[in-house]
Parts: C-alpha cells; structure tokens; sequence
C-alpha cells in the first residue's frame, strides 16, 4: 500500500510499474521486521548466502555477475540539453535519446517480479543538509544495500510531505546484460535511471548518482558543494576538535584515512581520530564564514582486499554484524569470509567469487584473475557499527572543516604533502590531481590519468564550471580552510613505497592541522606551494624499513618531501595539456593564472642566462604555446608492484 498521498511520488512510482510491468508492488517502510523478511527472502531465493550466526551476525555474502564487478563510466551518461553543460569529460547523450533507449530496455523487465519502492535520506533527515529520494528497484540486494548506506523508510515519505520534492531514482537489473547497461543522469529532471546492471556504484542510486553526480549540479545552482571527501575529526589531548575533508580516487585509501589509528605515542599522548564520513561530503557556508561539512550517507561501502586488523581493525570491526558482503570468498570450513590481504593463512576450503571451488594452489600473487575475492569486493557496513565513528555523525549541522586535502596515488614527482599558497592556488591544485587508476571501475588499472578534486567520474556538470564554483565558494567564505596536497604512494628506484601510510599519516595531518591554526607553524616555500620543514614532522617511533636494514630517518623525509623544478615543469606541460585539449574551455583565469605562476617557478635558467620573473600568463598565450602537448607523454604504465595497497 502506498505509504504517501505526495502526488509527484505517486505519479512516479505508477509511470515507473507502467513501465516495468511489475507483478507487485512494496513500498520500503523500513521497519525492522520488513527487512529481516526481505533477508529471509533473499537467503531462500538465493540473492544472499547467510553467514555464520555466531560470528558474523546478520551478515550475509552476495555475488554479482561476472561482467558487473565495477562502475562502468563509459556507460555513464549525463544527459542535458545542451552537450556543452555535460563538459568534455563526461559522456552525454540527449535526454530524449536517453529516455527512449532505456525505457525500451526496461519496458516489461519486471514482469513476474515485485518493484520495491524505496524511500530514502542523503543526510539526516530534517537537517538542513538533507536531500530525499526514490529509487525504485526490483532488487533485494539493493534494498537492504540502500537500507544500511542510507536512511530509508516511512519517516522519509514523511518529511517529503505531501508537496515537498525529491530525485527520481529507477533501476531495473533486466538480463545484467553489459552491452545494454546505462546509468543515465538528467540533472535538469532529478532523475536517475539505472538498466542492466546489480553492481553497488552503478544502482546504489543514492551513491554516486545522486550523492555526486546530481547533487554537484545542485551544489552549484543552490550554491554549496557536493564532494568526494571523507572527513574526519582530530581530538587533541586537551580535548579540542579539527576536522578535516580529504579528496582521493576510489580505491586510494579514503576508508583507511578516514578510520585512521594514531601510532602509540600520539595515543598515549590522548590523540584520537573520529570518523564522519569515508566517501562524500557535503559542504555548506556556515553563519560562522566557515565550510561546514556533513556525510549524507549512513554506512560505508568499502573495498575489501587489503583489509585486515593492521591495516584498518576499525573498517574490519564495522563489518562484524549486520554487513552484506560482495563478491568476496567464502570460507565453507566455518561460513565466513576471506579476501586477499584479511589474514596470511588462506582458508583451506574457500569458494572463490565466482562460485568455485578456490584453494592457494589457484593463487598467483602476480595474477588478480586468481584471487579468490574480486579486487573490487566490497563490504556494506552500517557507520554506526564503527569503533571510531564521531560523536558528530549525526549532527544536523555537521562539522567545521579547518583543511581540505587532496590526494592521489603518484609514484613520482608529488611530494608526501604540500600546502597551497591560497583557495585559488588549493583550487588549482585540486584541478591538476592525477592518480592512479584502480579496480574501483572497469578498465585497465594502473595508468596515470587525470582525475580532478577525484570527480572526475561523478561531476554531473562541466569541469570547467565545476572549478569556477571552487573559486566562488571560497569567496563567499571569510574564513576557508586551508587546502593541501598529500601522497602516500611515492616510490622509490626499486619500486618500494617511501612512506608507510596507514596510522602513519597521522604525522601528517598533524602537521597540516598545524598548519591550519591563528599562529601557523613556519613552512619552506617552494615552486608549487609550502612544504614541511622535515624537522616539523614527527618520525619518532617510526619503524617503517624502505628496505631492509634502512631505517626511516630524516633524510628519508627530506627525500619525500623533495620538489624537483625540472619533474614540476614536465608536470606544469602535462597540466596545461590537460587543460587544453581534455577540459578545453571554461577553466577560470584564477587556474591559468595560478598554472602561469608554476611554470614560473619552475623555470630553471639555462647557464648563464637570467631567469624569467614570469611566465606568459594569459589563457590565449598559454594555449598557443603548446598546440600539441599531449602528444609528448602517453600515459605512463606504472609498476603493478604494491599498487593495490590503499593507505
Ligand atoms: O562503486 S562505488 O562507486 O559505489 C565505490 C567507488 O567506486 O568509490
Ligand atoms: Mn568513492
């Protein structure tokens, strides 16, 4: 029965069943006894292989097709009007065009099946953050997904009221046919649909699609920022809080930053981190002229493979009950889970996440087919179940953010951390990350691409425009945090990582965060903005051998911390190539500006002659200057060694 008399809702969900031809229909109330009879169904069809009572409680295991592992961003489209608002990096297709490709692929798919319709939160519902929404689906699994990354049920349908908005979301799985999968968005309508696919980025509508994609296109239009940030809390022993949000790929690490563990001493000392968020931040200008940020989701859909008690015990811990976990192994000696990295000993008898019988002597450490998880299995754990959630996770208001942080998985060049001279030069920063590819989406991983603010798969407008609102946004705030730059993935010759990562980076955001107060600590200011004196940074008790019988020292830091003008100048080229011939138009003057300044400082005089004070700063100068730039440098192919750790 229809638990709203809201008539755009209603209308909805009937063009929806229309569509699809659903043999029935239910409506997500959210009650406790609801979901525990859609668990039941579930088990009983299939969809979810419950897991030991005694030692995962309300835990269960689901695996996807073989061909719906990851997001796909070549099937993702935005689809405005006018191609030019989707930007140059984005795939578009015409909303007409769009509506009529899909619905001929959803027409009847539901037939025989029941359309369940989900009413859900992003953010605390009645929160001046919150967004709502209703995605319709005909899949379980993306029900009790949705019930633990979202807030869902009656007191959402509530909330909307009777008149109040919300963002369409339709899914339908069809055949999980690859050649016929679309998620499609149209920012202009507030909807989303999502065909032939069961995989969590791509039907998790509240996620990406909605989180990222559409709410950046609001973000701009109502003036805040939808971002893909964890934030977390810093508590100092004399018991004040700074929060910071940090930008990172998929895959590069976000859920272990978010949940960091201090080393020993800085617990001992009363250092603690708390956790807000491990994916997405919304961010508003608060009465205060400062960013304040909230996480609209309520559990954290995270990477399996490398997770273990070391590495993040806190992600680990949050997946001990009430987590569904995807395409990860099966442990059949005592029904619980494995993946690569959770434990040394392989499990004796394993069935891989294809369904197969799965023992070590399948494995290859150099070859991913033979893991017995997929590298991009994930767990869907409710934030609650986090040891180090905050005490703010629930806050209507959200936090204060003293630093934003960006960062990436670069081998080379990028030192361990940097601090931007402003907002604009942050902005800028954030414009030129690359990084790594990953797991995280279909494609090969490994290779070096652009990635900016790490949206590049989720801005739902022009890149251009993306980065204008950046500027804007810091203009409208007295008090902006500081903006930073970190890499934990610096290698050396061998192909070793420099920097242990993990609870290490504590280090560092204690230095950021000192960085960020009314009398900040000294910095050296170098070519590409204010780096740590390596004195500043505390390597006390750090074990960590680059190799064996080299201890960390403060060479070791230096090393890390290094900025090579010739390697920054080969960067500035491979920046303004990218600005050019990827994004090509709108980028504001403030990043040709800041982008000119670079090449500057970067700038290293032939012998004898004087150096230039600056470069030729213009957008129509830069852009003549280098007609062919990206030709010069294919996209490097870096060692496969290690880079799946996610520190
Ligand atoms: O698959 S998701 O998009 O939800 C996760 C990720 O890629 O960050
Ligand atoms: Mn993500």
């Amino acid at each position: 029965m229809a638990l709203t008399k809201n008539k755009k809702v209603l209308d909805f969900v009937e063009s929806s069943a229309n569509l699809a031809q659903p043999n029935n229909i239910v409506w997500i109330d959210g009650s406790a006894a609801q979901i525990k009879a859609l668990k039941e169904e579930a088990v009983k069809s299939g969809e979810l292989i419950k897991l030991n009572e005694n030692l995962l409680p309300d835990c269960y295991l689901h695996r996807t097709k073989v061909n719906d592992v990851a997001r796909v961003e070549d099937r993702t489209f935005i689809c405005t009007p006018k191609k030019e608002d989707a930007g140059p990096i984005n795939y578009w297709m015409d909303p007409r065009e769009a509506r009529e490709l899909t619905n001929e692929i959803a027409r009847g798919s539901m037939k025989g099946r029941t359309m369940y319709v989900i009413p859900y939160s992003m953010g605390v519902v009645g929160s001046p953050f919150a967004k709502y929404g209703i995605e319709v689906t005909d899949s379980i699994y993306v029900v009790l997904n949705m019930n633990i990354m979202t807030r869902v049920g009656k007191k959402v349908l509530d909330a909307i009221g009777k008149n109040g908005d919300f963002i369409k979301g339709f899914h339908a799985k069809c055949d999980v046919d690859a050649d016929k999968r679309y998620i499609m968005h149209f920012p202009e309508e507030n909807s989303i649909v999502s065909v032939n696919s069961a995989y969590g980025g791509n039907v998790l509508l509240g996620k990406k699609c909605f989180a990222l994609r559409i709410a950046s296109y609001l973000g701009k239009n109502e003036g805040w920022m939808a971002e893909h940030m964890l934030i977390l809390g810093v508590t100092y022993p004399d018991g004040e809080k700074k929060y910071v949000a940090a930008a990172f790929p998929s895959a590069c690490g976000k859920t272990n930053l978010a949940m960091l563990i201090p080393p020993k001493h800085y617990l001992e000392k009363g250092f603690k981190i708390e956790c807000v968020g491990d994916d997405i931040a919304w961010i508003r200008v608060g009465k205060d002229g400062r960013l304040w940020a909230v996480n609209p989701e309520n559990g954290f859909f995270g990477v399996a493979p490398g997770t273990n008690e070391h590495s993040n015990y806190n992600a680990l811990e949050s997946t001990k009950r009430g987590t569904i976990f995807t395409n990860v192994a099966l442990n059949t000696d005592n029904m619980t889970v494995w993946w690569e990295g959770l434990s040394k000993e392989l499990p004796e008898h394993c069935i891989d996440w294809t369904g197969k019988p799965w023992n070590s002597e399948k494995f290859d450490k150099h070859d991913k087919s033979t893991c017995a998880a997929h590298p991009n299995s994930r767990f869907t754990a409710p934030a609650e179940n986090c040891p180090c959630v905050s005490p703010d996770f629930n806050s209507k208001e959200g936090v204060p953010l003293s630093a934003i942080i960006f960062g990436g998985r670069r081998a080379s060049t990028t030192p361990l951390v940097y601090q931007s001279r402003d907002w604009n030069h942050g902005v800028f920063i954030g414009s030129a990350m690359s990084s790594e590819t990953t797991a995280a989406a279909t494609g090969a991983t490994g290779v070096l691409r652009h990635d900016p603010m790490a949206m590049k798969p989720f801005a739902g407008y022009h890149m251009g425009d993306y980065f204008k609102h950046w500027i804007d946004m810091g203009a409208k705030v007295k008090n902006p945090p500081k903006i930073f730059n970190v890499n934990w993935f610096r290698q050396d010759a061998d192909g070793n990582f420099m920097w242990p990562g993990f609870g290490d980076n504590m280090r560092v955001l204690e230095w950021i965060l000192k960085r960020c107060g009314d009398s900040p600590i000294d910095a050296e200011e170098t070519a590409i903005g204010y780096v740590p004196k390596a004195e500043d940074i505390d390597i006390s008790e750090l074990d960590y051998n680059i190799a064996e019988g080299k201890p960390f020292t403060l060479d070791s830091l230096k090393e890390i911390l290094t900025v090579d003008k010739e390697k920054w100048s080969k960067e500035a080229e491979e920046i303004e190539a990218y600005y050019n011939n990827s994004i090509k138009d709108r980028i504001p003057q403030e990043l040709w500006d800041c982008l000119a300044t670079l090449k500057a400082n970067c700038y290293v005089a032939p012998v004898a002659e004087k150096p230039a004070k600056k470069a030729a700063a213009k957008k129509p100068a830069a852009k003549t200057a280098d007609k062919k730039p990206a030709a010069k440098k294919a996209p490097a192919k870096t060692a496969a060694k290690k880079t799946t750790a996610k520190k």
